[in-house]
């Protein structure tokens, strides 16, 4: 015992640096020295912590005075601010706290403070919550949920409370300002007299940082838990239900935010089971929210078993619908046509939809990605999303700016990112998802954001100290090698796992985490299963979904229909997701298709191998630990990114009969051995892919 104690001390003084178990996130305390700040005449909880935050953070000048000022400034977009030499202007208070946590991180991360107007993109700035009354998360990675237990979950805590506003702290110092504190695939159960008293517990917590509370509702909630016989949107007793229950919700919460709907889609009921559209079914519920001022954020995550392509169901069954939604409704849809894979090309329904607001719904919850075990940073992933030009409206009409109101008159305009947040100390399960969660906030507010910066103030805030900000070897040694590590992880992950367009491969035996292209019990449902999205055959391998196939391509806007139909343009990175190619199809690189396959895979684990060696060339730079921890992890991605790719090489070789090119390193498992591994019953619930 003596000995690993001496150890464990021995390893915390190679850095010198104080241990840290991640809690305090991007928000570590620094030293800070005195600073009067004069606001508002009149006090209230947001203008309060403000203060509190400069007063606690302040790195400028020891003495100077920041005036806080609430403005009407035509220049200032909701709640953005100026920043001057007196201080903060805003046109709100939430503005107010934004521009003291945005003048913090510019004195923290060594920027200089001009005089600028920092406006956010989006309207309102949300992270959506999987989880379940219960306590647990679906698609969670980092412990039970923060909001919910299954235990005493009524008796709200001094330490649920604290939690709660650690937790509202991270997300006010992003400029995030909402929060869906339970799962899209909702219970009944939420719209309930006790649910609603922890709801309105949660939001009292929340309501100091600026973070309003929203709820996914389960469309049958009339006859579940109202009791009445049908829940059908236009029977009168329903629409006098909803409309009694949302005037409920703002008697205990009244900056409530309105609802979240998953609705005909994976088995959760919807207006479709009586015969009526999304529309219906939507509207029902923004008439009852709009006297309040709330929202509805629709998901169009739809897709049925019928139909060949699963990628062309969301578009073909909204894009009929466009300009008859009423304007507190906005469409929440998914970055890409299927489901948070590694890569995707953008949804279709960006930019296609011109008379109804859209919203990208990103997965900050590595679901497909590595979960809290593989570091992979996702900014550029969203920043690719986001700069898409989907030349709806001519060229330029990027997924930001068709959602962002620039192109289209829209009255409400928001972002929502689906929470990677749980019990765990770190809150996020790997010290690294963290920075998920900050650049999904920042690129909320900016969706014009550089991933490269968002790397390095997130590496700044998370790992630096004043006197390593200072020094030129941080920079060098620490800085420039981990933010090039940042930004090439998520590439890494597409390259050792779902390379040139493959997607939706992954097993579902262990919860989405490795390796699946075999995967399939006898009697689920095909589109539930990888073969039907690689479609691997003596042929070749890939989706055709040119026009000769789905003709999923033909919704993508010209240029990108002719681009993506050719497999001679169509981009690398999506051929497979296009098109079924033979195996020996002679790409742009002058390889055959099965070698440049390989050579990815095998990239993919060389990346990860390179990332364990700049991990560890940074440990004086780190403390021990969340040095260990990391290494740690890198150590089982770098293992499971070879699996991934023997896996995937060797089941694939069954039909190209081909062999492994010799750049690439020999498989060191069988095919037969890491299926046998992934032969456990299936862990998810029935009717859950
Ligand atoms: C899929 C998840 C599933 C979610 C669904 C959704 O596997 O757990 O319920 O998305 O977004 O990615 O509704």
């Amino acid at each position: 015992m003596k000995k690993i104690l001496f150890s464990i001390c021995l390893l915390g003084t190679v850095s010198g640096l104080r241990a840290e178990d991640g809690h305090q996130l991007w928000l570590r305390p620094h030293a800070s020295v005195p600073v009067k700040v004069v606001g508002p005449a009149k006090s209230s909880a947001l203008l309060a912590t403000a203060r509190q935050e400069l007063q606690q953070g302040w790195q400028g000048t020891a003495g100077a005075t920041v005036t806080l000022k609430l403005t009407k400034d035509k220049a200032i977009k909701y709640d953005g601010f100026r920043l001057n030499a007196q201080g903060v202007q805003a046109n709100t208070e939430r503005g107010l706290l934004y521009g003291a946590f945005g003048l913090l991180r510019r004195q923290q991360t060594g920027q200089a403070v001009a005089e600028e107007i920092s406006n956010p993109s989006y309207e309102y700035r949300l992270l959506n919550h999987w989880d379940n009354p219960d306590g647990s998360v679906e698609r969670g990675y980092a412990g039970q949920s923060i909001f919910w237990r299954k235990d005493s979950s009524f008796v709200v805590t001094g330490h649920d409370r604290a939690l709660w506003q650690q937790y509202a702290r991270a997300n006010a110092s992003v400029g995030l300002n909402g929060a869906v504190i339970n799962n899209v695939n909702s219970s009944p159960l939420m719209l309930s007299a006790a649910y609603l008293a922890r709801t309105k517990a949660i939001a009292g917590a929340l309501r100091p940082y600026g973070v309003r509370v929203y709820l996914a509702v389960k469309f049958s909630s009339p006859a579940l838990l109202g009791g009445l016989k049908t829940s059908d949107p236009l029977d009168p007793a329903v629409i006098k239900w909803w409309h009694a229950k949302v005037k409920e919700v703002y008697q205990q919460i009244p900056d409530f935010g309105g609802f979240v709907v998953k609705a005909s889609s994976e088995g959760q009921p919807g207006p479709q089971d009586y015969g009526r559209t999304h529309a219906d079914g939507a509207n029902l519920l923004a008439d009852a929210l709009r006297p309040y001022g709330g929202l509805v954020m629709w998901r169009a995550f739809v897709y049925s078993p019928s139909d060949k392509d699963r990628a062309k169901q969301a578009y073909n069954e909204f894009v009929p619908l466009d300009g008859k939604f009423l304007d507190n409704v906005i469409i929440q849809v998914k970055n890409g046509p299927i489901d948070f894979q590694p890569r995707e090309p953008f949804s279709p329904l960006f930019g296609a939809l011109k008379k109804t607001a859209v919203m990208p719904e990103f997965q900050i919850t590595q679901e497909y990605l590595g979960q809290a075990i593989d570091l992979v940073f996702l900014a550029p992933m969203w920043q690719e999303c986001l700069r898409s030009d989907t030349h709806q409206a001519g060229p330029g009409s990027t997924v930001a700016r068709c959602t962002d109101g620039s192109v289209y008159a829209q009255k409400h305009s928001a972002m929502a990112g689906v929470s990677n947040v749980g019990l765990d100390t770190n809150w996020t399960g790997h010290d690294f998802a963290q920075a998920n969660w900050y650049a999904f906030g920042r690129l909320a507010w900016n969706n014009q954001l550089d991933s490269r910066q968002i790397a390095d103030e997130w590496l700044k805030l998370t790992f630096g100290t004043a006197a390593q900000l200072a020094a030129a070897d941080w920079d060098a040694h620490f800085l420039a090698p981990m933010t090039q590590l940042l930004l090439a992880s998520r590439e890494a992950a597409v390259n050792y796992s779902m390379p040139l367009g493959l997607h939706h491969i992954m097993s579902a035996t262990h919860g989405h985490y490795g390796p699946g292209p075999w995967w399939g019990p006898p009697g689920m449902r095909a589109d539930w299963t990888p073969p039907y999205y690689h479609q691997a055959a003596a042929n070749g391998v890939g989706f055709d979904r040119t026009t000769a196939g789905s003709n999923a391509v033909s919704q993508y806007h010209e240029p990108l229909a002719a681009e993506f139909n050719n497999p001679a343009t169509c981009p690398d990175e999506y051929l497979l997701w296009f098109h079924h190619l033979p195996w020996d199809f002679k790409m742009k690189s002058g390889r055959t298709l099965w070698d440049e396959l390989a050579l990815h895979y095998d990239h993919g684990v060389r990346q990860v191998r390179q990332f364990q060696q700049t991990w560890d060339a940074a440990r004086p730079y780190v403390d021990a630990e969340r040095f260990a921890v990391v290494q740690n992890k890198l150590r089982t991605q770098s293992g499971n990114a070879v699996l991934w790719k023997d896996a995937c090489l060797l089941y694939f070789q069954q039909f190209s009969h081909l062999p492994i090119p010799a750049e690439v390193e020999p498989p060191m498992h069988t095919l037969e051995g890491v299926i046998a591994n992934d032969a456990p019953p299936l862990r998810r619930p029935a009717g859950q892919p």
